[in-house]
């Protein structure tokens, strides 16, 4: 079957500052919660592969560029770090400025829309001494940024997000433990959470209020419907609840205006109500979002809780993640390979949220020691990413085809990169990097699989 996709679609890969640009220790630049746990506890971090170099993107950004036009995106998503704009929080670091300036005017330059996210994981290092997203501060910190942020590249940035995958840093940071400050504490991560979406609001009010020509502001989540094991009553309970906190909890406030009934009523009763709810609600409800980002690699299934939880671990008395035995697995990752999922977020987009426009902002698979998969030329013989890709645009292609607004879909990521404890473990890009040889860049079979994709806007 041939599918087409509709006209001017966004076609493009996504990446992020910390995880791409290296120099992060220099030219301004002062740390972020991921430089300091690095140099505090390097032993957490994939063969002590730490934040400071990455894939050299402040150097090579021009190459990346041309390869970028090369094959054909005419749209491409990284993040600003607010360590390197404004490295004490008041001060803006015109080296950064003019990087900045000069990064995104190329890819102008190349007819490539830069998707410009403020905040991909990096809290500055300055902020957490004060108590990071814990403390209210942190709010009008981030709003203050934004408005930075807009004021300096609103000539050149259109389509702007607040933040990648929030839910992602109050879980990993304060409910499982394993991102900096790796708190486990059901309380902590709802304050946070709560001062995220403050910090998402403040930050669509200052845009608002920058009244950038043409601008359209959102914010990227990784978002997919929650599956329960069985139709039991007991597993309909635990998806509920898994849905509330895993997807409605931002999903809703940000499209919708408000933070869901539910979920209000589920923090009162265990006592957990953030502390200045009550204030904001005409805030949250006045500035929503233009569009919606969705990362998607994998589905959450649950079941009702099989073991006895307890109050620390507050939403494991409510589910808990469950391994469907038909599963297929990617084997090289691990991660459940579910494409039939994005078909299913289509609907919810199209009939829970107003049909407001969206895009796949990350969807792409992680493939550990990829070197293995070398051809006679030196070039990664990537069939089975490009299976991956093919296959998870054939269900989107259907929800789209069912009227859901989808303009874009972003593959993670163009260039491979650092990933936060995982180092350069698992790759993604549609170019490898060469760690031996200074991040030199190769194009993979699905880079130029890919191309034709564009060419075609299609397969
Ligand atoms: C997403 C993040 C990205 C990226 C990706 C791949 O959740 O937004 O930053 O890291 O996951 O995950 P990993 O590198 O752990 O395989």
């Amino acid at each position: 079957a041939i599918m087409l996709f509709p006209k001017n679609f966004l076609w493009g890969a996504a990446a992020s500052a910390p995880q791409t640009e290296g120099h992060s220790s220099t030219n301004g630049k002062s740390p972020s919660i991921w430089d300091k746990w690095f140099e505090i506890a390097p032993d957490k971090f994939y063969q002590r592969q730490g934040p400071e170099n990455t894939s050299d993107v402040y150097d090579l950004y021009l190459e990346d560029v041309a390869n970028m036009a090369k094959l054909g995106l005419n749209s491409y998503r990284t993040s600003i770090a607010w360590t390197r704009l404004m490295p004490d929080g008041v001060h803006v670091n015109p080296e950064a400025v003019t990087f900045y300036r000069q990064y995104f005017q190329a890819l102008l330059d190349h007819h490539i829309e830069p998707i410009i996210n403020l905040f991909h994981f990096d809290m500055p290092w300055w902020l957490m001494a004060r108590g990071g997203w814990e403390s209210r501060e942190a709010v009008s910190k981030f709003a203050n940024y934004a408005q930075v942020a807009f004021e300096q590249f609103g000539d050149l940035v259109k389509r702007w997000v607040t933040f990648n995958e929030p839910l992602v840093q109050v879980k990993a940071g304060y409910l499982y433990g394993f991102h900096y400050p790796a708190v486990v504490n059901f309380r902590k991560a709802v304050q946070v959470g709560y001062h995220m979406l403050l910090a998402h609001t403040f930050a669509v009010q200052a845009f608002r209020q920058a009244n950038i020509a043409g601008g359209q502001i959102g914010i990227i989540l990784d978002v997919t419907p929650v599956y329960a094991k069985t139709e039991s009553a007991s597993d309909q309970r635990a998806q509920r609840a898994a849905d509330l906190l895993n997807i409605r909890s931002f999903l809703d406030p940000a499209v919708l205006g408000h933070v869901p009934d539910d979920l209000l009523e589920l923090l009162e009763v265990n006592q957990l109500t953030p502390i200045s709810l009550l204030g904001d609600g005409a805030a949250i409800a006045a500035y929503t979002v233009d569009f919606i980002g969705l990362n998607y690699y994998r589905p959450k299934r649950v079941q009702a809780p099989t073991k006895p939880a307890t109050p620390a671990k507050m939403p494991n008395e409510l589910y808990e993640d469950y391994e469907w035995p038909a599963r297929r697995i990617n084997p090289y990752r691990g991660w459940e390979i579910y494409p039939e999922a994005l078909y299913d977020v289509a609907i919810m987009m199209r009939d829970q949220y107003g049909n407001i426009p969206w895009f796949v902002s990350e969807n792409g698979m992680g493939v550990a020691n990829e070197a293995r998969f070398k051809d006679a030329s030196g070039h990664i013989n990537d069939q089975y990413r490009i299976d991956f890709m093919k296959e998870h645009l054939q269900y989107l292609h259907k929800g789209i085809a069912a009227g859901s607004n989808c303009f874009g879909y972003h593959t993670w990521t163009f260039v491979d990169c650092w990933s936060w404890l995982n180092g350069y473990h698992n790759r993604y890009g549609l170019y490898s990097v060469d760690l031996d040889h200074h991040y030199q860049r190769q194009v993979k079979q699905s880079g130029l699989w890919f191309k034709q994709l564009i060419t075609d806007n299609g397969f």
